[in-house]
C-alpha cells in the first residue's frame, strides 16, 4: 500500500489531521493498534476552545460541537468556601470555550471519515516506522497474522504518549522535560444534572475538586487523590461524599448522585518532548507533550499542533514550499510551552501538595484572592484558559 500521510493513531490527533488533509486533497492512511470501540470508549477531555472548534469547522465535522455543545462564558473558582465567577467572555473581549467531549469528537471524526470512504486499519499489530530519515518512508504492521507494509512521503506521529513514533527517534537528538505531580485524579462519569450551569474548580483543605459536565443530564467530576491510591480503594458513595465534602454548601445541596458509567483515576505529569520533527516524521499532540487537566489545554494543543502540520503539509502538496514542515517544530513548541506554563501554574494554585503543608496552603488562597479581586490578573486567567491564538506573538 502506499499514501502521501502515514498518520499513526486514530486519536483526536490523528483524526482530524486526516480529515482536514482530505479535504485538501491529500491522501492519508491511519494505522491505530485498537478497535474502535476501544477507542470511543475512552472518556476524556471536555472543553474545546474557540481555535479547536475552527478547526472542527475547517475539516468539516463542527456541526454537531455547534449544535450539541454547550457554550460557556465563565467559570467558577471555589476557595475558603466561596465560589467567585471569572466572566471569560466580558475579560477577554468576546470569547468563551465549548463543553464537548472528547468522546463525541472522536466519534464526529470517525463518522466523517467512514462516509468519505477513507482508510482506516485498526486493530494493527507491532506498528513500526523506518527510514523517516530518508526520502522514502515506510510504515510496517501486522494484520491477522500478516506483515503489510505502507510507503509513504511523510509520517505524523499521533500515537499519543505511550507511542511507538516517539520512541523510535533518535536518542541523541531527542530532548524530553518532565515533571510528574504527587497526586492524581479521580473521575466520574454519570448520568445526573451537573451541579451548576458552569464550570467550578475548587481549591480546599481535603484537596483539588472538579464540577464539569457534558449535557444537562450527564456530569463529570474529579477529586485529587494521592498517586498512591487505587481505584479498588474507591467506591462510588465514597466518592459522591468526598466530592461533596471539597464543594460549599449550595453546590453540595444541588449535587444529585447515581451510580457511575465510568470511573478511574488519571495520573498527572507535565511533559515535552523537543524537536516535534524528525526528518520525514512529526510528532503531533500527547506522542509529543502531555500537560495535567487542570488548564484543559491537552486535546487544544493536539488540534493546534495538527493544524500547524495540516497547513505544512498542504503548503508541500500544492505550493512546493517546505517552510511550514521546517518551521513546523518551533513553531509547536512556542505553544506547547505557554500551555504547559499555564497548565503547570493552575495545577499548583489549585491542588494540595504534601510537602507545602498549611503555608502553602495559605499561600494558595492569597494568590487566589488577588486572582478574583484584580482585574489584571483574571485578565491573565481568561486569555489562557479561551486559548490564545494560533499566531499569538508572531
Ligand atoms: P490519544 O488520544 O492518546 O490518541 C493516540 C492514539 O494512538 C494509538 N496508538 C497507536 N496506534 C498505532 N500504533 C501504536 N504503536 C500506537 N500507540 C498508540 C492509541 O491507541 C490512540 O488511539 O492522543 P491524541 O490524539 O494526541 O489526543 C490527545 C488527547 O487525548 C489528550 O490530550 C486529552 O484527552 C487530555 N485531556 C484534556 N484535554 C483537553 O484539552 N481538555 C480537557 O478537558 C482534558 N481533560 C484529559 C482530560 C485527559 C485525561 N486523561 C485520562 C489522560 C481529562 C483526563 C482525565
Ligand atoms: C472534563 O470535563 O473532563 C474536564 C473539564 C475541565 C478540565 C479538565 C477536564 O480542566
Amino acid at each position: 500500500m502506499r499514501t502521501q500521510v502515514a498518520i499513526i493513531g486514530a486519536g483526536p490527533a490523528g483524526l482530524l489531521l486526516g480529515q482536514l488533509l482530505y479535504k485538501s486533497g491529500v491522501d492519508a492512511v491511519i494505522v491505530e493498534q485498537r478497535s474502535p470501540d476501544y477507542v470511543l470508549g475512552r472518556i476524556r477531555a471536555g472543553v474545546l476552545e474557540q481555535v479547536s472548534m475552527d478547526l472542527l469547522d475547517k475539516a468539516g465535522v463542527g456541526a454537531r460541537a455547534h449544535a450539541e455543545g454547550l457554550p460557556h462564558d465563565g467559570i467558577e473558582l471555589l476557595f475558603k468556601g466561596q465560589r467567585h465567577r471569572i466572566n471569560l467572555h466580558e475579560l477577554t473581549g468576546g470569547s468563551r470555550v465549548t463543553v464537548y467531549g472528547q468522546t463525541e469528537v472522536t466519534r464526529d471524526l470517525m463518522d466523517a471519515r467512514a462516509a468519505a470512504g477513507l482508510t482506516t486499519v485498526y486493530d494493527a499489530q507491532n506498528v513500526q516506522v523506518h527510514d523517516f530519515n530518508g526520502q522514502h518512508p515506510r510504515v510496517t504492521y501486522e494484520k491477522d497474522g500478516q506483515t503489510h507494509e505502507l510507503a509513504c512521503d511523510f509520517i505524523a506521529g499521533c500515537d499519543g504518549y505511550h507511542g511507538v513514533c516517539r520512541a523510535s527517534a533518535p536518542a541523541d537528538l531527542l530532548k524530553t522535560y518532565e515533571r510528574v505531580y504527587p497526586f492524581g485524579w479521580l473521575g466520574v462519569l454519570a448520568d445526573v444534572p451537573p451541579v451548576s450551569h458552569e464550570l467550578i474548580y475548587a481549591n480546599t483543605e481535603r484537596g483539588f475538586a472538579l464540577c464539569s459536565m457534558r449535557s444537562a443530564t450527564r456530569s463529570r467530576y474529579y477529586v485529587q487523590v494521592p498517586s498512591t491510591d487505587k481505584i479498588e480503594n474507591w467506591t462510588i458513595d465514597q466518592f459522591w461524599a468526598e466530592l461533596g465534602n471539597r464543594l460549599d454548601p449550595e453546590a453540595r445541596a444541588n449535587l444529585v448522585t447515581g451510580p457511575a458509567l465510568e470511573m478511574s483515576i488519571a495520573p498527572l505529569r507535565s511533559f515535552v518532548a523537543e524537536p516535534m520533527r524528525f526528518g520525514r516524521m512529526f510528532l503531533a499532540g500527547d506522542a509529543a507533550h502531555i500537560v495535567p487537566p487542570t488548564g484543559a489545554k491537552g486535546l487544544n494543543l493536539a488540534a493546534s499542533d495538527v493544524g500547524y502540520l495540516w497547513t505544512a503539509l498542504t503548503e508541500f502538496y500544492t505550493e512546493k514550499s517546505a517552510v511550514g514542515i521546517d518551521t513546523y517544530s518551533d513553531r509547536c513548541l512556542r505553544r506547547v510551552w505557554r500551555a504547559e506554563r499555564f497548565s503547570w501554574w493552575f495545577t499548583s494554585l489549585m491542588h494540595r501538595f504534601p510537602e507545602t503543608g498549611e503555608f502553602g496552603q495559605k499561600i494558595q488562597e492569597a494568590e487566589l484572592d488577588y486572582l478574583v479581586n484584580s482585574r489584571a490578573a483574571s485578565v491573565s486567567l481568561a486569555e489562557n484558559y479561551v486559548g490564545l491564538p494560533m499566531n499569538f506573538g508572531t
